[in-house]
This record gives C-alpha cells, sequence and structure tokens, in this order.
C-alpha cells in the first residue's frame, strides 16, 4: 500500500483527542455551561464577555495540560519514527501529537497553551502552575493590557503561510488521512476536496464514528475511535 517514500498526510480533528479526555465541539459533548462553542469562539463573544470565553478557555486548558496523547497520537509518531514521510495538519489546540513524538505538526487553529497580548502580540505559554495564579483576564507582562488565547476563531482568517503550507502538502501527499473531524469547518473541511482535485490519484482514508461530508469522496471510510482504528490501519500497513 504504501512504502516509505510515499508522503502521507494527516488532517485530524477533535475526534481525534476525544479517548484523551478532551470535549469536542459538536452534539452534547461539546456544551460548556449549556453554551454551545460555536458562541464563544468568536471575536463578537470575547468582545463582549471576556471573562466568560477566558473561563470557557481555563477550563479547557486545565483538562489539555493535564491530559496525555492517547494510542492514535502514538501511533502517529511511531509511524514517523519508522522512518515514513508524515505530516500533520490538525485543527486542534492542544499539543497531544507533539507529545507523543510527532515532529511535523501544523496548527490551523493556533494553540491553547499560548496566550497572545492584543496590543503588542507578546504571546505567554500556559503552565499548569500559572494557570492557578491567574483566575481573571490574563493582562501582558510587557504593557499591562489584555491577552486573548492565541488561536483562530471564527470569523478570523488563518495564517496565510499556513494556509500556503497545507496546500503544498496536499499537493505532493500519496495518501490522505482524515481523522475525528466533522468536516464542517473551512477551510480545512475544503482539504480533502482540495488534495483530490489536485492529484486525482490520492488514497483518501477517513477515520470517524460517523460519516462526514468528507465520506463522499473518500477512498474508505473506517467507523469506529480512532485510538482502536489508527493502530490497526498503521499495523496492516506495515505487514504488507
Ligand atoms: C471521533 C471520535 C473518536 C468523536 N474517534 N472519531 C465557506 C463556506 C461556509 C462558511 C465558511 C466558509 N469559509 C469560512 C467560513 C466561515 C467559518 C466556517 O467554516 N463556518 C462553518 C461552521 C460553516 N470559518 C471560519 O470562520 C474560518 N475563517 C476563515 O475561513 O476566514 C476567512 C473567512 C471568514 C468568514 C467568512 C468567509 C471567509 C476560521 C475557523 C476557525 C475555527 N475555530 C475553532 C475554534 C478554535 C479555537 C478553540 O479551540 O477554541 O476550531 S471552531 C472548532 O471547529 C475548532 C475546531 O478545530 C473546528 C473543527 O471541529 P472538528 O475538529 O471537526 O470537531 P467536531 O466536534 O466538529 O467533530 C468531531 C468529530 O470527531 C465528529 O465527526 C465525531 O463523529 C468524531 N469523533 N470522537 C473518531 N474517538
Ligand atoms: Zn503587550
Amino acid at each position: 500500500m504504501i512504502d516509505k517514500n510515499s508522503r502521507i498526510t494527516v488532517i485530524s480533528g477533535a475526534g481525534f483527542s476525544q479517548a484523551s479526555g478532551i470535549p469536542i465541539f459538536r452534539g452534547k459533548d461539546g456544551l460548556w455551561k449549556n453554551y454551545d462553542p460555536s458562541e464563544l469562539a468568536t471575536p463578537h463573544a470575547f468582545a463582549k464577555d471576556p471573562k466568560l470565553v477566558w473561563e470557557w478557555y481555563r477550563w479547557r486548558l486545565n483538562i489539555i495540560l493535564n491530559a496525555d496523547p492517547n494510542l492514535a497520537h502514538v501511533k502517529l509518531a511511531e509511524v514517523e519514527l519508522k522512518g515514513f514521510d508524515i505530516a500533520i495538519l490538525t485543527q486542534n489546540v492542544d499539543d497531544l501529537h507533539e507529545r507523543a513524538g510527532s515532529q511535523n505538526v501544523t496548527h490551523l487553529h493556533g494553540e491553547i497553551r499560548l496566550a497572545r497580548c492584543f496590543s503588542c502580540r507578546t504571546k505567554f505559554i500556559w503552565t499548569v502552575e500559572l494557570l492557578e495564579t491567574v483566575d481573571d483576564i490574563p493582562k501582558c507582562s510587557a504593557c499591562e493590557s489584555i491577552c486573548r488565547p492565541d488561536v483562530v476563531w471564527f470569523g478570523e482568517s488563518l495564517d496565510s503561510n499556513i494556509i500556503q503550507n497545507c496546500i503544498d502538502q496536499l499537493s505532493i501527499t500519496d495518501m490522505l488521512i482524515v481523522a475525528g473531524t466533522s468536516g464542517v469547518v473551512y477551510p480545512a473541511a475544503e482539504f480533502p476536496f482540495l488534495a483530490k482535485r489536485q492529484n486525482s490519484q490520492v488514497t483518501i482514508y477517513e477515520f470517524n464514528l460517523d460519516y462526514t461530508p468528507i465520506s463522499n469522496i473518500a477512498t474508505e471510510t473506517i467507523l469506529g475511535p480512532v485510538e482502536e482504528t489508527i493502530p490497526e490501519f498503521f499495523n496492516t500497513i506495515y505487514q504488507k
């Protein structure tokens, strides 16, 4: 199926980290205090009530900082360690791919472990200890302005260099794995279609609990939890 000259690209979404205890966005699992994430992950929500939005982020940060990579994260890192050319384009703001050992990870929607100053754009890294000392809106240590999570909210543009890198990566990939994403948030939702348009030979494997809009163009949709299906899939490939 693939050898070490093949290029593998993985697009991961919230379902990839679900088994690590990190709530996904859509469905009842995503609700926090009855707020839908799409009501909170916006510049408008932050402008209206930054304290509420930070409370949501602190809640999620605490979960993420204390979470561990699951068997799906670990398997991708192992595949890379075995010498396969594998790039991960993640929509997730957690760092579980990196903590599992993956080296080539691109964050499309930013990183929750970073906060950035609204005025001078200085960034700082959250730790569990630091998180415990700040219970209000975090302030910049350089200029005292308020900080925001260093993530991409609805209506905000993704970094143009990151988008270009994704387009380049998708144009050269032999195998595309789309795992644990509902495939409804753009521009990431468009990426599998883009890969197919750029290279009709690309094999697209989708891993999800359910079918999604991506299933229509996937070579195969493998239903089940990624923490089981991803390790099984790569174990099969190694045997060939
Ligand atoms: C499992 C599992 C297990 C569970 N194993 N599977 C074109 C058309 C229409 C709209 C737009 C468009 N272009 C832009 C837009 C607007 C908007 C958009 O896409 N809206 C749609 C909702 C319609 N996009 C944007 O605003 C983007 N900006 C942009 O394009 O700028 C230019 C522009 C702006 C405005 C108009 C036009 C152009 C920015 C998007 C930023 C998304 N940000 C968030 C928050 C990040 C910060 C944070 O984390 O707090 O990113 S929203 C949220 O959704 C988060 C996620 O990364 C993202 C995707 O979610 P994901 O990963 O798919 O998770 P879920 O929960 O939806 O799905 C989980 C899946 O896993 C499910 O399928 C489960 O079945 C499965 N699953 N457990 C396997 N164990
Ligand atoms: Zn500042």
